[in-house]
């Protein structure tokens, strides 16, 4: 009788020890998986608004002006900061985009040529045609509010 607890005991001490080893991996492994899965799940739920955010954020952030027949329009355009703004010549003959404060200069402009800059500080930006200096515009930003971003 004796002999035999002896000789049992060290045989289920490994054997415990021994699932406890491989039951201790598979649950980590488990839960790594799980997370794995919950990034994938993150990372897709991001791409699908990534899009809509982009979308909100473009249709905000960007403005045009259509220059045509030696006209910027519209002449005087408010904005809020942080906003694109692009310059697109639709007439027949160049055009440029001149700040009077230098702050931006485009090159001239054929017809369906664009030019933009974005405006970061608030204040008013009068512009004209370098070509044409009676063309003239005028851009206002505004300071961005937390709700307009
Ligand atoms: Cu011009």
């Amino acid at each position: 009788m004796r002999p035999h607890q002896r000789i049992a005991k060290p045989d289920t001490r490994p054997n415990i020890a021994r699932l406890g080893d491989f039951v201790l991996p598979l649950r980590v492994k488990r839960r790594t998986v799980f997370a794995r899965n919950r990034l994938i799940a993150i990372a897709f739920a991001a791409a699908l608004l990534a899009p809509a955010f982009a979308g909100s954020v473009a249709l905000a952030g960007d403005a045009e002006v259509r220059i045509d027949n030696f006209t910027f329009s519209p002449q005087r355009l408010t904005v809020k900061a942080g906003t694109t703004v692009t310059w697109i010549n639709e007439d027949d003959i160049p055009h440029t985009v001149a700040a009077s404060s230098r702050a931006f200069k485009s090159k001239a402009l054929d017809t369906d040529d664009k030019f933009s800059f974005t405006f970061t500080t608030p204040g008013a930006y009068e512009y004209f045609c370098s070509l044409h200096p009676h063309m003239t515009g005028a851009i206002v930003v505004e300071a961005a509010t937390g709700a307009a971003q």
